[in-house]
């Protein structure tokens, strides 16, 4: 019988080139093929099962682990079906998540970074990455509005941790003993936070002050005395969280507003502009974030609204040095002082991680292919469609607006109302009721694999849909079809 190859077979195996390369083209074919089903409308989303059909295997899809080799036919089969059983998060008519698209340029810079396969702690074994990320940070501190001397940065795992890195920063700058001899040795800290963050750090939040918020904004007059009773309590306000770009909402916080209170109290503001940072590509939009230059931090995603592939996301520091002197351990094995570079160049030194993954390759093989220009088309595109949805959403008697105003974001939050519920009077019942709508209506879809959208309830409204876009390649016919599709699956 004809012997297939299995792993043992490709490289570094004598002769494994051919069955490598075969192996790989075969594997390119399967990924291409997918990548085009992802922009076809005739393509499902998803082909959804519940957890407990794909543990117990489709069509001989099995996730259980052999004892012995499988072959490598096998193996191709295997990642078929991976993706088969997946979302496709760069599908037009995907609006579940803040990150989905599919960029084409920046999918072949995550192919090129994981077959680099380096580690972004030294120069010594990434020297190019390293100067890229230099690059690239500096030219997100100048869209920020820093000046040449100001600016530091890395790129993270995700926002919450780079939203904590400015926590650990705030707390460094005005007590540097912190390192030395712990919490013990600090006061009280406080810091503020509207509500709408997702604070997940235990440590941050046995010291949060929540502010509560108008239109998903905080407002400077209440944190201003909050400040003030914190003070009055004995405690050391020392950090404000402002947002530009909230979950749900896509609110934007007054910026300037929020920087002059930090100034008189002398507080550490950082903005977590993770979701509308790329808003500040776009000369019309970047408005909103007026007074981002005065932040001390700044999160800033670029696989959300900029569409980079997960995950790329960004602290950037205003004053230069501060991360290295508040993260640095000087471990002997990777950051010895005598090699024979500029070892300001070994920038893991600054964070808190070891190995640190290169997310910034992808991002600027997109920025080359794209320019700043091509970035900014993309940011109006999506706010364009959030305004097609709201002016359609306020045109129609089956759907309600949660917020009547335009969105400032791509957020597009509103409720269908079944037949059933139109005529039915504000109040707990209709409520009730109308907080079914939205899982069911999902549920639905979700089984059905044409478009995906998100939900939730929040503060005092109960469930509604939430769009969002960021995907270049939704088109207004795409918000059409998921109106006309939400529609359909909610007439009861
Ligand atoms: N970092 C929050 C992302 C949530 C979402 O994609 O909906």
């Amino acid at each position: 019988p004809e012997c297939v190859p299995l792993w043992l077979d490709l490289l570094p195996a004598l002769s494994g080139e051919d069955t490598t390369k075969s192996f790989f083209q075969e594997l390119v074919n399967i990924l291409l093929s997918y990548v085009c089903k992802s922009f076809r409308r005739s393509s499902k989303v998803l082909d959804f099962h519940h957890p407990h059909q794909l543990r117990e295997g489709l069509e001989g899809f099995s996730l259980e682990l052999p004892d012995q080799p499988e072959n490598l036919e096998q193996l191709l089969v295997d990642c078929r079906d991976t993706l088969k059983y997946g979302v496709k998060t760069g599908h037009p008519r995907f609006f579940n998540q803040l990150s989905s698209g599919l960029d084409v340029i920046g999918l072949a810079g995550e192919w090129l970074t994981s077959t680099a396969n380096t580690n972004m702690f030294t120069y010594e074994v990434s020297p190019v990455f390293i100067l890229m990320e230099e690059i690239l940070l500096k030219k997100m501190q100048e869209i920020v509005g820093w000046s040449e001397e100001e600016g530091d940065g890395v790129f993270c795992p995700g926002g919450t941790m780079s939203n904590l890195y400015s926590v650990l920063l705030a707390r460094y700058h005005f007590f540097p003993e912190v390192k030395t001899k712990g919490m013990t040795a600090l006061p009280r800290l406080i810091l503020f936070t509207s509500a709408h963050v997702r604070i997940t750090s235990i440590h941050v939040r046995s010291c949060l002050f929540i502010l509560s918020i108008n239109m998903g904004k905080m407002i400077p007059a209440e944190l201003e005395s909050s400040i003030i009773t914190a003070k009055d309590q004995g405690c050391v306000p020392f950090y404000v969280n402002a947002t530009a770009g909230t979950t749900v909402y896509g609110a934007f916080d007054p910026l300037n507003a929020i920087a002059d209170i930090c100034e008189s109290h002398g507080l550490w503001l950082h903005v977590d502009a993770a979701w509308g940072g790329g808003l500040l590509m776009s000369n019309l939009h970047r408005v909103k974030l007026q007074g981002i230059e005065r932040a001390w931090s700044v999160t800033w995603n670029p696989h959300k609204m900029m569409g980079a592939p997960l995950q790329c996301s960004a602290i950037l520091v205003k004053k230069r040095g501060l991360l290295k002197d508040c993260n640095q351990m000087c471990a002997e094995y990777l950051f010895q002082t005598d090699k024979h570079y500029d070892t300001s160049y070994d920038t893991g030194d600054k964070t808190i991680q070891c190995g640190r993954h290169v997310d910034v390759f992808k991002l600027w093989l997109m920025w080359k292919a794209k320019g700043s220009e091509g970035f900014e088309s993309q940011v109006n595109k999506c706010l364009e469609n959030a305004e097609h949805l709201f002016d359609k959403l306020k045109q129609r008697p089956d759907f309600e607006l949660v917020f009547k105003s335009k969105p400032e974001h791509s957020n597009v939050c509103f409720w269908y109302i079944p037949p059933g519920l139109r005529n039915m009077s504000p109040g707990p019942e209709r409520n009730r009721r109308l907080h079914e709508v939205a899982p069911k209506i999902k549920a639905k879809m979700m089984e059905q694999g044409m478009a995906m959208i998100g939900y939730q309830p929040l503060g005092d409204k109960v469930n509604f849909f939430r769009c969002v876009f960021s995907n270049p390649a939704t088109q207004t016919e795409d918000v059409d079809y998921l109106l006309e599709e939400i529609a359909s699956l909610g007439h009861d």
